[in-house]
């Protein structure tokens, strides 16, 4: 396994309309053990392909504490089949948008179909954080950060400052 670089926003390629996982083979199961390393070395809760640079619809989630052991939730071309009417305020961070954070309302249950890593599909209904983290993750496959959620001028501050700040670590970078 390997801990793979988080793109951070702005970005094109976390604008991007991911495609959706044709079949669950051991190259596709590579990524996604790649993905949970990175998820939890990070750390995170949640992850979505896009943000390690790849452009295909698979996310990972685990909102269990250290102490609890691990409890990883991975799902290949996740899809929304059912959300409640009843909605959740949480304040979301995101790995791409790093010490930057809202507050988002979602459904508070939604009911979602996936692929397992053997390519078995299944249906598991959510709730709480674990139905946030799954939204948003899902949103990372359709080009969607959390600040898209937000009203343009919160958005654009936000962007603004993490360009800013990836121009600095840029100019570390090479040592000017
Ligand atoms: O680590 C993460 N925490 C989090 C907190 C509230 C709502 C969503 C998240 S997901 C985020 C990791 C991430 O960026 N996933 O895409
Ligand atoms: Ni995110």
């Amino acid at each position: 396994m390997a801990s793979l670089p988080i793109i951070v926003a702005p970005d094109p390629r976390l604008k991007v309309v991911c495609e959706p996982v044709e079949t669950v083979d051991d190259a596709v199961r590579k990524v996604l053990d790649d993905m949970l390393e990175t998820m939890y070395d990070a750390p995170g809760i949640g992850l979505a392909a896009p943000q390690v640079g790849v452009q295909k619809r698979m996310i990972v989630a685990d909102i269990s504490r250290d102490e609890e052991g691990h409890n990883a939730y991975i799902m290949v071309n996740p899809e929304i089949v059912w959300e409640s009417e009843e909605v959740l305020d949480y304040e979301e961070g995101c790995l791409s948008l790093p010490e930057h954070y809202a507050e988002v309302t979602r459904p508070e249950r939604v009911q979602i179909k996936f692929l397992d890593r053997n390519g078995k599909e299944r249906e598991i209904k959510v709730s709480g954080l674990l139905s946030t983290c799954i939204q948003h993750e899902i949103d990372h496959l359709d080009g969607v950060l959390f600040v898209d959620h937000l009203s343009n001028l919160r958005r654009s501050l936000i962007l603004r400052k993490l360009q800013k700040f990836k121009k600095q670590q840029q100019k570390k970078a090479v040592g000017a």
